[in-house]
């Protein structure tokens, strides 16, 4: 079965629903078919400043929401980036075959070192693409399933896995990833021009998975649209519009040619009012579970051990392979 790999990080104490229509739900699909290694991100997350306390607390509900999910521990090995020290010694080399130059292309830091200015931005924010790369090389996965959003990060991990196998031995299996158009890039409902985002986005432009369903129903009953009546899918000039469609698409399962059939001739007031009962059935059941496993703290605990112990053997493997690559002495 091809491997698969993807990672979230636990900076904040819910998932929003870009992540969960992006990415999380994909793994959930793609376990039945692949050998799924999921992992929660915290050694990303401290590349801006955290508090160790909440990060910790964080770091469980993100595996906690995972489960939720129906990521499925039997099929698929969840752990935490920390607990398999091969992320970070594989990053180190990473770092050492990336330019100076190709890491300040990418977006992503360009984005979330704007705010402070990059003189401020630490040097790990900036490694956090070549760190990414060494997550996902360490276990040579066919598949990355991701959001939009990485895209960028992912062809710097397939340059890389391509420098290093041409610059000392076919080591690395170049990964693809497995971005599904429909939700690739979930928007904020209040700035349906940027992606819902925890770090951007506005509290009311979010819907936060865990959040009580009446506060994210209120949201969506208050999702910015547009100044027309017709409910039609066109991004550019609708959207507000399609967002909601692709959010509703996706929540039910209804293609979103049957859902502009449904709604022909009524009202935005009557499709918010919809996709609102939708989100509620949705999330109520997610939230609920969520808290029943944070109650057996023991339970999870031990999940995220196992599955360190099935990523640990791959990882160990691949670094062992690389460090003789290189040229390092391994230790008698
Ligand atoms: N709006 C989105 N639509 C679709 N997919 C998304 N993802 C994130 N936002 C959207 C995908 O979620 C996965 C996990 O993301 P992450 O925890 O690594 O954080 P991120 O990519 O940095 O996204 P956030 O939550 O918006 O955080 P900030 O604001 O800090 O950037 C990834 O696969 C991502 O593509």
């Amino acid at each position: 079965r091809p491997r698969v790999l993807s990672g979230i990080q636990p900076t904040a104490d819910s998932y929003h629903l870009g992540n969960y229509l992006g990415a999380v739900r994909q793994w959930v699909t793609l376990q039945e078919e692949h050998e799924p290694f999921f992992f929660i991100a915290d050694l990303h997350a401290i590349t801006v400043e955290q508090d160790p306390k909440v990060l910790r607390e964080r770091t469980r509900r993100a595996a906690a929401q995972l489960l939720a999910a129906g990521v499925d521990p039997e099929r698929s090995a969840i752990f935490v980036q920390s607990h398999i020290p091969e992320h970070a010694q594989l990053g180190w080399v990473m770092q050492c075959i990336t330019s100076f130059g190709e890491a300040r292309r990418m977006t992503q830091f360009k984005d979330k070192s704007a705010k402070g200015g990059e003189g401020a931005a630490s040097v790990g924010l900036f490694s956090y693409p070549m760190l990414m790369a060494a997550d996902i090389l360490l276990y040579r996965p066919a598949y990355v399933p991701v959001g939009e959003d990485q895209r960028q990060h992912l062809e710097l991990t397939r340059d890389l896995a391509q420098r290093f196998n041409s610059r000392y031995k076919k080591t690395f299996r170049l990964p693809e990833p497995y971005i599904l158009k429909e939700v690739a890039k979930i928007y904020d409902l209040q700035d349906p021009a940027i992606k819902m985002s925890k770090s951007a986005s506005s509290p009311s432009g979010l819907i936060d998975m865990l959040d009580d369903p009446k506060a994210s129903a209120k949201k969506i009953r208050s999702a910015v649209t547009d100044s027309e009546m017709e409910i039609r899918f066109d991004e550019e000039s609708k959207p507000g519009v399609s967002n909601l469609l692709r959010i509703y698409s996706a929540l039910t399962g209804t293609d979103i040619e049957t859902l502009v059939g449904k709604y022909a001739g009524k009202g935005y007031g009557d499709l918010k009012k919809d996709l609102a009962e939708v989100v509620v059935d949705y999330v109520t059941p997610f939230r609920e579970k969520t808290h029943q496993i944070l109650e057996d703290r023991a339970y999870l605990d031990g999940i995220l051990a196992q599955g360190a112990e099935k990523a640990g053997v791959v990882a160990r493997r691949t670094l062992a392979d690389v460090y003789e690559r290189v040229g390092l002495v391994a230790p008698a």
